[in-house]
């Protein structure tokens, strides 16, 4: 008698771009990670899920550049939806662009309308709203600068001076740098602020992992930049998380009043909208609000079947 073969698991996905850059929502057929505050849920996806995240997002299904995005319930009780981010190499805390293209991939599904959407994440809760003209803003987590003009020595570069800024992730804000902030030079760009990382990394703040390179605007825009995110793929849209970050310094030296709009262009030439309220204005933590737009690219089934070698994905040890 045959033998029946293992069944194959099925997990639908909605695929989206914001501003070139992917996300793919996991809408059913992930895995259960219990009750409890998203941070807890977050560490249980690490600890016990990292293949289910590595088969979503990496090859032969995704690419370094896909960010995934899975919906859990929400813990927090204002929040109609909770979501964890992750990417090629592990979680993200938020996801300004990820979280414009879950907005826009459940109208897509019909699951909300306009208006203000809670949506509980790993580090608090944000409320996206989905406008009437499609756009998608997201008042994101309190964010701050933490370090202004850190010098970190660079091998093979030298001296770079750079400010550390959390907005949902940790990024180390480059202005002075003396490179073209072009899509031909990615590669240049990528192991310039590869390098940046590991030497912001070794000499004080371990938790920095995303690089922010901040040039003039090419399109209009108050600003272009270039964003390496932590698993080394550089973001194609203008990062949420880093447009809040770079708010919070703008803030901090005087640079931007409330409420004025900063107009963030990604290397792609896409851009994001962004402004904020103070918070707590002698602490310097602003309120950040970013919007953009997304594009649902592909409803799909993705089989995960265990003949398949690379069943889990190519995982980064
Ligand atoms: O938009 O916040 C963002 C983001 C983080 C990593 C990639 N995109």
């Amino acid at each position: 008698m045959l033998h029946p073969m293992p069944l194959a698991a099925r997990i639908s996905v909605v695929d989206s771009h914001t501003g070139g850059e992917p996300t793919r929502v996991v809408v059913s057929g992930g895995p259960d990670l219990g009750e409890g505050p998203l941070a807890a849920r977050v560490e249980r996806f690490q600890a016990q899920q990292d293949r289910f995240r590595s088969a979503v997002v990496n090859e032969p299904r995704g690419s370094d550049v896909l960010v995934g995005a899975l919906l859990v319930p929400p813990h927090d009780t204002t929040c109609a939806f909770g979501v964890i981010f992750f990417n090629n190499v592990g979680p993200l805390g938020m996801c300004g662009h990820g979280t414009i293209g879950l907005l826009v991939t459940l109208a897509h599904l019909g699951r909300i309308g306009p208006g203000d959407h809670r949506i509980d994440t790993p580090v608090g809760a944000v409320t996206a709203t989905l406008n009437a003209d499609g756009s998608v803003s997201v008042a994101n987590v309190a964010s701050y600068r933490r370090a202004r003009s850190v010098v970190v020595d660079v091998p093979g570069i030298g001296p770079v001076t750079g400010d550390v800024a959390w907005g949902g992730n940790w990024f180390f804000l480059v202005g002075d740098h003396g490179r073209s902030l072009d899509l031909a030079s990615v590669e240049a760009l990528t192991d310039l602020t590869w390098r940046i990382r590991q030497a912001v990394n070794a000499q004080g703040y371990p938790e920095v992992d995303h690089v922010e390179l901040f040039g003039p605007g090419g399109s209009g825009g108050d600003s272009r930049n270039f964003v390496l995110c932590p698993g080394k793929a550089y973001d194609r849209s203008p990062c949420g998380t880093g447009t809040s970050a770079k708010l919070a310094c703008l803030a901090a030296d005087g640079d931007l009043a409330e409420g004025e709009e900063w107009v963030q262009e990604g290397i792609l030439g896409s851009a994001f909208r962004g402004r904020f309220t103070w918070e707590d204005r002698p602490s310097g933590r602003i309120l950040p609000v970013v919007t953009g737009t997304a594009h649902v690219t592909a409803e799909s089934t993705l089989i995960l079947d265990p003949a398949d070698p690379f069943c889990w994905g190519i995982r980064v040890e």
